[in-house]
This record gives structure tokens, sequence and C-alpha cells, in this order.
């Protein structure tokens, strides 16, 4: 199963690389792409409608402003849908973040904090690692590690 980055515009790209780094740091299949809600809506369709048959696992959907991508993909695939809200200058990016969050009934979207790609991704592994004890490995060794850092912390 391969994970899908999108986001609204290339000035997303550098809020969503923790989330590219992480999944390359546990091995996982991604592609990415810019796609918009408003700016390529028909792309955007045939990107989510198509997104189950050709393998994808998990949708990561970063997006600013009145960021529709997510939840609008959400609404045209069973794949999972993780948004995440990306700052922005004029509202700091609760702008972004309301729009992902509230969805309605039926159609859900994992929402993550603003800017918080890297957590996406993590999510994503955690959904992918129900099926994928290899991955369950890595992610069990992660957690340790990150435990151990904190323990072995001196301030
Ligand atoms: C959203 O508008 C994008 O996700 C981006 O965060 C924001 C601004 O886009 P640009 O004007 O920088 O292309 O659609």
């Amino acid at each position: 199963m391969k994970v899908s980055i999108i986001m609204g515009s290339t000035s997303d790209l550098e809020t969503m690389s923790p989330a590219i780094r992480t999944l390359e740091e546990f091995g996982i299949e991604y592609e990415k792409r810019v796609i918009s809600a408003h700016r390529t809506p028909d792309l955007m369709c045939e990107y989510a409608k198509s997104a189950r048959s050709r393998g994808i696992g998990v949708i990561i959907a970063g997006a600013g402003g009145a960021a529709h991508v997510a939840g609008v993909v959400a609404g045209m695939t069973t794949v999972p849908v993780i948004g995440v809200p990306i700052q922005t200058k004029a509202l700091g990016g609760m702008d972004s973040l309301l729009s992902i969050v509230q969805m309605p009934g039926g159609i859900p979207v994992a929402t993550m904090a603003i800017n918080g790609s890297k957590n996406a991704a993590l999510l994503a592994v955690e959904i992918l690692a129900l099926s994928d004890a290899a991955l369950l490995e890595k992610l069990e060794a992660y957690r340790k590690k990150q435990t151990q850092a904190v323990l072995d912390a001196t301030i």
C-alpha cells in the first residue's frame, strides 16, 4: 500500500516535508502531488476516485486558508484521509484548521495540529501497520528510541 501526500499549493511543500521525511524513514512508498480543490477541481475528483484502485492506502492532505482539499477528497473515496492545516499569514492557520476539522457526520477527516505533517505520516504508519507486521516492528522501535531520547536528555 502506498501513501499519497497531496497539498493545495507548492507553497505548502516546506510544511509538508516532515511527512515526506517520516515516510522515507519508515521505508514507505509514497507519491506526492499538488492538487487544489479550487484551482484544479477536476484533477482532484479524478485523483480521489481512482486512489483506492491505484493502491493508495492512506491520503495525507495539506492545505491552508479555505482548506477544502482534505474534506472534498474524503467525500469521494473510502481511503482514510488525514488533514494537515497549514499555517497562514492572515489568520495564523485557525482558518485552515476550522476548514478541515468541522466535517459533517458520515465523512471523516483525521485532522492534525496546525503544521502537524509529521504526525500525519506517523498516523498513516499506524494505519498501515495494522496489517503489516514488519512495519509494526519499525513503529515500536521508533517509539522506544523516542522514549529513550527523552529519558537520556540532560538539561
Ligand atoms: C491553499 O492556499 C494552499 O493550500 C495554500 O496553503 C494557500 C495559498 O496558496 P498559494 O497562493 O501560495 O498558492 O489552497
